[in-house]
Parts: structure tokens; sequence; C-alpha cells
């Protein structure tokens, strides 16, 4: 028996029988009700209510064809998704992902852990997450636009300004944003703040590009600051990805004194020992969709690495920013015999459950993704306020509120895993948190889901 609880076991057992096969969804629900072991013992009351067990069913999964004509006039049909997982405490919110690695278990692992992460936000916004077995790589402008007028012309009817509200995620930036945002209009004939991650001209906020990388470094900085008097000064810092999170958590990083040594992708690793130019990482990844191999071609002195091995750089602080599973127990071991100090997780899930295990059983102070990655979710909550006022707030106001915001998480999680008897450990501190505002807004709203 993997639990201690034999309540937690018989909720598992289930999810495992009605969710066959769907590993990263088993992952994420194991992980969480692990957390849950000192929960349930405090609070019989919710047990009784059945909170767990209705936590781990999704309110409603949507599934669709989504049919697109290619440049070439032949049809080509993806697979579109949304999960709205919990609106408990708000209107669903989760972002898209565009990738060919994307089904049913992916979806679900992401819309479970965004219903914790947007509770610990302390914002009004429940879980949902989406997307599509869509590849935008190598595709050119027009065929992401027909590709997204497609997946929304379905999406339209399932969303709301007030009832869910997407963003993107891997593989959904500004262009994709546009495009749907476009299509849910024409579609609708409403101008709503139905989408986050929208262009300025159009209704986004300011901060909410940067949002996720920055708030992953305030949380690190706060995290390092409390629980070691430690900074990003002097420290070496490996960053694998190159996409949105990546680059502007080396942005931040980088200000707050560290040096960013390493970014990637899904081929392979850049080491550039003088510090990552991040000019010429923004011209290769938002100008030109290139890849991370280019800068070794652009920048004197930078190595470019095929294949996985980024973890084998040595480095003071570790902030994996590109998927889920991407770090292994290996990956873990050679970043602690090299002296790793701080871990984060930019990335949703990037840690298997054997690394996370490894960095705990280590002492080193490790941030999981559904508190130290929440600033991008954060921000998103911050840009639907605005659209609600007609206002838009500066660069300065956003960037502000979404420092607090880290802060308060780190706090908040800290505390949680103080009170829970388990001083430092994160993990169950971001879950206890989390879980704590949903699920007392679940009791008083009766078994209604
Ligand atoms: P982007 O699409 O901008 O960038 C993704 C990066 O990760 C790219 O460098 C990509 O490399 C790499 N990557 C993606 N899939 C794989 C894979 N299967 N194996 C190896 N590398 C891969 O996405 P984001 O930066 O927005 O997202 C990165 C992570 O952060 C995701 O886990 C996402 O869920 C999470 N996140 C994002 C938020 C946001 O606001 N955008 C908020 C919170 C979390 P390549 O180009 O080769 O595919
Ligand atoms: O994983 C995430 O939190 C996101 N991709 C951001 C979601 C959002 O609604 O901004």
């Amino acid at each position: 028996m993997a639990f201690k609880s034999e309540y937690l076991q018989k909720v598992y057992d289930k999810v495992c029988q009605r969710n066959k096969g769907e590993e990263e969804f088993l992952q994420a629900v194991k992980e969480v009700l692990e957390s849950f072991e000192p929960v349930v013992e405090k609070r019989p009351d919710i047990v009784k209510a059945g909170i767990i067990d209705r936590l781990v069913e999704p309110e409603r999964f949507i599934q669709f064809r989504v049919p697109w004509v290619d440049d070439n006039g032949n049809v080509q049909v993806n697979r579109g998704f949304r999960v709205q997982f919990n609106s408990a405490i708000g209107p669903y919110k989760g972002g898209l992902r565009f990738h060919p690695t994307v089904c049913a278990s992916v979806i679900k692992f992401l819309g479970f852990e965004q219903i914790f992460k947007n509770s610990l936000t302390g914002l009004p916004i429940g879980g949902g997450k989406g997307g599509s077995d869509f590849d935008p790589k190598g595709k050119s402008d027009a065929e992401v636009m027909r590709f997204c007028q497609s997946f929304m012309t379905e999406l339209s009817k399932h969303i709301g300004a007030d009832t869910d509200v997407p963003a993107g995620d891997i593989g959904v930036g500004a262009r994709e944003i546009g495009f749907m945002y476009g299509q849910y209009k024409r579609l609708r004939n409403e101008f709503t703040g139905v989408l986050t991650g929208k262009g300025l001209s159009y209704g986004g906020s300011l901060a909410r590009t940067e949002a996720t990388g920055y708030g992953l470094c305030y949380f690190t900085d706060e995290m390092l600051k409390s629980m070691k008097n430690e900074s990003f000064k002097g420290k070496t810092v490996v960053i694998s990805g190159s996409g949105n999170v990546a680059i502007y958590a080396t942005q931040k990083a980088t200000e707050l004194g560290g040096k960013v040594v390493a970014l990637s992708d899904s081929n392979g690793y850049i080491y550039d020992e003088n510090g990552i130019n991040l000019d010429v990482v923004k011209q290769i990844k938002e100008v030109e969709r290139g890849r991370i191999k280019e800068y070794a071609d652009r920048v004197p002195g930078s190595v470019y690495t095929e294949g996985k091995g980024i973890w084998s750089i040595k480095c003071d602080i570790a902030l994996p920013c590109a998927t889920q599973n991407e770090l292994n127990g290996d990956d873990a071991d050679m970043l602690i015999k090299n002296g790793v100090i701080a871990v984060a997780e930019g990335a949703n899930m990037p840690s298997t459950p054997e690394a996370v295990e490894k960095f705990l059983a280590a002492g080193i102070m490790f941030g999981p993704a559904k508190a130290a990655n929440a600033g991008g979710v954060a921000t998103s909550a911050l840009e639907m306020s605005q659209n609600s006022e007609r206002l838009s707030w500066t660069f300065e106001e956003v960037d502000a509120k979404l420092k607090n915001i880290m802060i308060n998480i780190f706090h908040n999680s800290y505390n949680a895993s103080k009170e829970y008897g388990l001083e430092g450990n994160l993990v169950a501190g971001a879950n206890i948190a989390g879980f704590a505002k949903v699920a007392d807004a679940m009791m008083w709203q009766g078994v209604s889901y």
C-alpha cells in the first residue's frame, strides 16, 4: 500500500481504475494525495464531506475534433481538449498547450495542478487547462491561424469571461492568443476578457509576458532569503528550456545578481560561461522562432551540446522551465553532487517523484511548480481585473503586485508545512495551503459538484 491512510488509498485506487494508463495524471494525483496524510488525520469533516473524492474527478472534460486545411490544401485533423476541473473558488482558469505530446492524461494532470496553484495565488480563480496535439513548429502563420480559428470555433461554446478563461502555455503565445481572441469575438460579437495573455492593444496586461519567469525568481529569492539567508547574488544558475518562462527567468535571475550559464530546448543545450546574452536568445526564439543551437554560432565562447544533459552542468541554483519529467533521479544526483543549493520549478511537474524525494532528503531548498510558477496565472487574474474595470495598470503596479503574491505564496506554503509537522517541505506545504481554501469553499457550497 502506497498510503498510510486507508481512505486515501481507496481514493487513489479509484482514480487509477477510472483513468487507466494516464501516467502523468496519476503521478500528479499521487503526489498531492501523499501530502494529505496529515490533513485526513486532522480533518474528519473533510473526509466525511467527500471533498477529496470529488476533487480528483474533473467537473467537466471536453474533447473535440479540430479540422483545418494546410497550405497545400490538405485536410488535417487534430484533437482538442478542455478540462474544467474545479470551480469552487472562481471561474475555471488555466492555459492552453499546443504540443504533439498533448493527450487526456497531460491535460488532466495540468488541470489538477492548476486547482491548487490558482488557490495559492489568493485570487478568485478555479482550475482548468486545455490544448491540442497540434504542433505549431514548422507551420506557417496562416496555418496556425486556421488551426486556432477551428479550435476556438468549438472551444467558444464552453468558455466565457465569467465561466472559463484560457491563456497560453507551451506552444501558445501572443500570436496564438490573438488568433483565438479574434475568432471568439467574431463568433460571439462580444469584446470581453475571455482569454488572458492578450496583446496590449486589445486588453492585455503589462508584465503578463514576463510574469511566470519573474515570479519564479521572486519566489526563489524569498525562499533563499527566508530558509538560508541566501540570495541570487554571485550564484551560478542553470535554466532549462528557452521559451517564455525560461527567457524571463533568465532576465530576472540576472537582474537579481545571478549568472545564468545554460539554456536548452528539446534538441540540446547551450553553455556560456560568461553568462547568457539574452538579447541573442530573444532574437532567435521570439523573433526568428529558431533553435537554441544557433546561439553557439552567434556568441563566441559558448558551446552547444546535442541531447539532454543540461543538469550535468555545475550550478548553485537550478530552474527547470521546459516540461514535465525533464529532471529525473539521476539528474538530481548530479545536481546534488555538484553542490546545488536550491531548485525551483518554472515548468509544471518537471521533476520526477524520485528527483523530488532526493532533493528533499538532501536538504536542498525545493520550490514545487504549483507555488513557484504561479506568477503567470496570478498575473492573468490581474489581467481579468483590469478587463473588468476597463482600465490598465502600469508595469510597475502589476510587477509590484506579482512580487507581493509570490512572497505570500512562499510564506503560506512554508507555514502550512510547519503547521503539519513537515517544516521546510514546500511540496507538502503548497499542496496543503492550496487545498485549504478550495476545501472550505466546497464545504460551504454543499454537494453541488
Ligand atoms: P514555450 O512554448 O514558450 O517554451 C517551451 C520550452 O520548453 C521550449 O524551449 C521547448 O523546446 C521546451 N520543451 C517543450 N516540450 C519539451 C519536451 N517535450 N522536451 C524538451 N523540451 C521541451 O512554453 P512556456 O515557456 O510557456 O512553458 C514552459 C513550461 O512552463 C511548461 O511546463 C508550462 O506548462 C510551464 N508554465 C508556463 C506558464 C506560462 O505563463 N507560459 C505559467 C506556468 C507554467 P522546443 O522548442 O524544442 O520544443
Ligand atoms: O501553467 C500555468 O499556470 C499557465 N500556463 C498559465 C495559465 C494562465 O491562465 O495564465
